[in-house]
């Protein structure tokens, strides 16, 4: 497995904050040295690495950021990234297998909560239940998270809605998009979808051991991008918003957004994202049929419980489901 965050890695988002300040102007070494607090052999060794991973940097009378390729690179993530602990861990990779498998491979070897494997493609990309998650280069985030929540395995699935929620909010922000949760991993624009979250966990007894919470987020697809089975059936944040988004930029606003509602999870739980989950669900006080394994039920959903399961009203009274797929009738 290839090495996590280096200290090159860190210098280099070091010195391409200081290039990128929003002063914009030229950069002599003396300002790069002043703001980077690096010293000139370091600096100019970042400046190297930058332009070897594809930024263009103008060296003529000063420093200046040129160009910055559609990649998702480890100084790019950290750069000007505001999350205290998610995404500060970083393995980035070109294709993978399975980021969520990387991810397992790394939180049995101790990675730290808040490590974020990346990858440009997935050959194996997977969702739940044996599916598969479609992960075509350089159009789309796959990425997943290790978490060592300190909370109860009964309360773990509320995770997967609190991700959904923090993707909606950033979708929300960036776009005056619409997005809806359909429970209890999904995130829809238009009634298709558009990110997808798979959380799985290792556990002892009752002890959450990690978490590992994959996200598959679709944001520069054309229609042709997708497989024709997909096509009437998923978007993307362009189709949706009719332009192209910054992948990197995406990320690190979700990890930000993640971060805080993540924590808030943790210590009061689902109760408190309160209204903001009810709002944003496509299937509350809808008429749906929940199918498990080989089972299939009829109801109203008409809300969540503490634990982030769905409570469907049936003609024998209410019930409580903790998974299952959801059609509308
Ligand atoms: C999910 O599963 O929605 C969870 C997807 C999680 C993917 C991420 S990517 C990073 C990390 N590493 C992994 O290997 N996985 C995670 P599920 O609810 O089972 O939905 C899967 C179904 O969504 C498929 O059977 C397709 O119908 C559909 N689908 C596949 N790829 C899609 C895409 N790119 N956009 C929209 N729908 C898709």
């Amino acid at each position: 497995m290839k090495e996590p965050v280096k200290k090159t890695d860190i210098d280099a988002a070091a010195v391409l904050e200081a290039l990128l300040d929003s002063d914009r102007n030229k950069k002599s070494f003396k300002d790069l040295e002043l703001m980077s607090d690096l010293d000139r052999k370091t600096i100019k060794m970042c400046i190297e690495n930058l332009r070897e991973s594809g930024i263009v940097i103008d060296g003529r009378a000063g420093f200046s950021v040129l160009k910055i390729p559609d990649k998702i690179t480890s100084p790019l993530l950290l750069c000007d990234l505001n999350s205290k602990v998610l995404g500060r861990n970083v393995y980035s990779y070109k294709s993978l297998g399975s980021t969520n498998e990387a991810a397992h491979r790394l939180a049995e070897s101790g990675a730290p909560e808040g490590t974020i494997v990346i990858a440009e493609k997935q050959t194996r990309g997977r969702g739940r239940l044996g599916r598969k998650w479609h992960s075509p280069s350089g159009s789309g985030l796959f990425f997943s998270l290790i978490l060592r929540p300190t909370i109860s395995i009964e309360k773990l699935p509320g995770l997967s809605l609190v991700a959904a929620l923090s993707i909606c909010r950033v979708m929300e922000r960036i776009d005056n998009l619409e997005p809806e949760i359909k429970w209890p991993n999904d995130c829809l624009i238009d009634s298709k979808k558009i990110a997808g979250i798979l959380m799985e966990i290792s556990a002892e007894l009752d002890r959450i051991s990690y978490a590992v919470v994959g996200i598959g987020i679709n944001v520069n697809h054309a229609k042709k991008d997708f497989p024709i089975s997909l096509r009437s059936r998923a978007t993307s944040l362009a189709l949706a918003s009719g332009i192209r988004h910054d992948r990197v930029n995406l990320l690190k606003q979700f990890l930000y957004e993640f971060e805080k509602d993540y924590n808030n999870f943790v210590k009061y739980g689902l109760r408190f994202m309160g209204r903001a989950l009810v709002e944003r669900s496509s299937v509350l006080d809808k008429k749906i049929t929940v199918r498990f394994g080989k089972r299939k039920i009829n109801g109203m959903a008409v809300g969540l419980d503490e634990n982030g399961a769905l409570r469907l009203k049936t003609k024998d009274g209410v019930i409580t489901l903790s998974a299952g797929e959801v059609t509308l009738r």
